[in-house]
């Protein structure tokens, strides 16, 4: 497939399939918390598209797309959203520390920032046994506060670790807004403290992501280190999906709307001499199919019967 319309594909479908996520869980078809990334899909479709089948990915709570861009079975990751039998955790879990290793994708866990040095310790891994394999760590502006955050930078400058460290700066981390728990402007400037470069850029922009992600993971596979990646975005829903996001100003979210990564997107399209009206038709279509049929799946999945909750909990003794 024509590469411009395939990164399409990808926008479309994580919007898609975030947007069919919110809906489930309001007719309350989905356990557990729901964080949506609507409004930030360029991050995460700009920061795994090159990444090869061996690279790994760390997403947060917010990175739903990151496992779709990562190649994981949409069926699958529907029915671990809903908690079926079928889903990766086999039901002891929802999304949010979901994992899947077969794509490299490490789930999370509820302590923010708390995968950042786990990632450091797979790309410490990848250094030792002199594999060309690269990591992806994502992470809130939030999250950039927390000491756990500090350790894994400072660990990966130290080692020069092929990790490259994306953080999704949507302005709030939760209700806080960045200037309530940050001194500094820019995420992108915390990485100079440990002696490697950070980069900002438009996270509304695939382009601009693609592009600099793809420099950080280029110079990380040649072993000359890590990079912060710094994408200014936006989320357009609340923190989850109980939160009415009241403490931020409707003006505020109607500018950042004004900036959509796919409407930004489908207008290079058109630059480019695409039939826009034709493709997004097209796309919608066939990103519907494949939600439709990932919600099908799930749904007639079976339930846990709770008789294997214990299991893989403990080590088989041998
Ligand atoms: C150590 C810790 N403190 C607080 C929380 C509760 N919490 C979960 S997500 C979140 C906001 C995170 O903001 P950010 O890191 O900017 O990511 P975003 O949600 O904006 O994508 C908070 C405060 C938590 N999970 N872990």
């Amino acid at each position: 497939m024509d590469q411009d319309l395939d990164l399409y594909y990808h926008l479309r479908l994580v919007r898609e399939f975030e947007d069919r996520v919110s809906r489930l869980h309001h007719q309350g078809k989905i356990p557990g918390g729901v964080y949506s990334g609507l409004g930030q899909e360029a991050v995460v479709v700009g920061s795994v598209y090159r990444l090869k089948p061996d690279d790994f990915i760390f997403p947060l709570h917010r990175d739903l797309g990151a496992f779709l861009v990562k190649g994981v079975n949409p069926n699958l990751l529907m029915a671990q959203i809903m908690g079926k039998k079928t889903g990766f955790s086999g039901g002891r879990d929802s999304f949010l520390h979901a994992g899947v290793l077969s794509n490299g994708v490490v789930g999370s866990t509820s302590m923010l920032a708390s995968s950042l040095p786990v990632a450091c310790g797979v790309a410490l891994k990848f250094k030792i046994r002199k594999e060309p394999r690269v990591v992806v760590a994502f992470f809130g502006e939030g999250a950039s506060s927390r000491g756990d955050f500090h350790e894994a930078l400072n660990f990966a400058g130290v080692r020069k670790l092929p990790v490259v460290f994306v953080c999704e700066n949507n302005f709030y981390a939760f209700s806080t807004p960045q200037s309530m728990q940050m001194a500094v402007e820019d995420v992108a400037d915390r990485a100079a403290g440990y002696g490697f470069h950070g980069h900002v850029c438009s996270g509304n922009d695939l382009f601009a992501v693609l592009r600099a992600v793809e420099h950080a993971i280029d110079q990380a596979r040649r072993g000359e280190g890590p990079e912060l990646i710094e994408c200014k975005t936006y989320r357009y829903s609340g923190h989850s999906e109980h939160d009415m996001a009241s403490y931020r100003a409707k003006e505020e979210l109607i500018e950042w709307e004004s900036r959509d990564p796919i409407q930004r997107y489908e207008f290079f399209l058109e630059k480019k001499g695409f039939d826009v009206a034709k493709i997004m038709e097209e796309t919608g279509a066939k990103v519907k199919a494949v939600v439709d049929e990932a919600v099908k799946f799930a749904e007639d999945s079976p339930e846990p019967d709770g008789t294997e909750a214990m299991e893989g909990l403990y080590a088989t003794p041998v």
